[in-house]
């Protein structure tokens, strides 16, 4: 028998929330690398459809490259209240290092934002040595990593959901 696609949504573990229908997320997505980000934009928001999430709710900014995730989830944050931002982009590695500058500042930035806010920013950037490596990871043989960062969203979404219900039966 063929082995299951990893695109295939009905794969996917069972993450039962509380009234998804009502809970905001944001999506910024990078703009460089157009064709493979769109396919991960694709992935995570069938994927927040697949657990009950409203498509009214999903907020989808671009900015320019995945350097500006970071900014552009914190310009989210300001103008709404989200659950979770899912930031995607594609920093493929060229001739010089600028694909280490990028993908350290994302990675940082996204920390430091997850933290400060507490909103939990999910870092969903593919960085590959090549187009290829891309293509792999955005639909091909590797599957698609914008499914696994809405997954990743949906469940730091579930767990402080289980935790502000806890805090308000003990009396915080
Ligand atoms: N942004 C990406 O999202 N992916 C890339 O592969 C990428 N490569 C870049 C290569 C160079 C040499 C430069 C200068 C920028 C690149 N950027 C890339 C854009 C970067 O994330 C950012 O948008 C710009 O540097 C403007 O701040």
């Amino acid at each position: 028998m063929a082995k299951p696609k990893k695109t295939d949504l009905s794969e996917l573990k069972d993450i039962s929330i509380k009234n998804p229908e009502k809970i905001k997320v944001g999506l910024v997505v990078a703009e460089w690398n157009e064709e493979i980000t769109s396919t991960l934009q694709q992935g995570a928001t069938d994927t927040l459809l697949h657990y009950g999430f409203d498509k009214d709710n999903l907020k989808a900014i671009r900015v320019p490259g995945s350097y500006e995730l970071p900014m552009g989830a914190r310009s989210l944050l300001k103008h709404d209240k989200f659950s979770a931002i899912i930031c995607l982009g594609c920093v493929i590695k060229g001739e010089t290092p600028h694909n280490d500058y990028i993908n350290q500042a994302v990675s940082t930035g996204l920390t430091q934002l997850s933290l400060t806010s507490g909103t939990p920013c999910i870092f969903g950037v593919l960085t590959p040595l090549n187009m290829d490596q891309a293509l792999d990871r955005a639909g091909g043989k590797h599957g698609n990593k914008g499914i696994e960062a809405a997954v990743a969203a949906v469940s730091m979404i579930k767990l402080n959901q289980e935790l502000e219900k806890k805090s308000r039966s003990i009396g915080f």
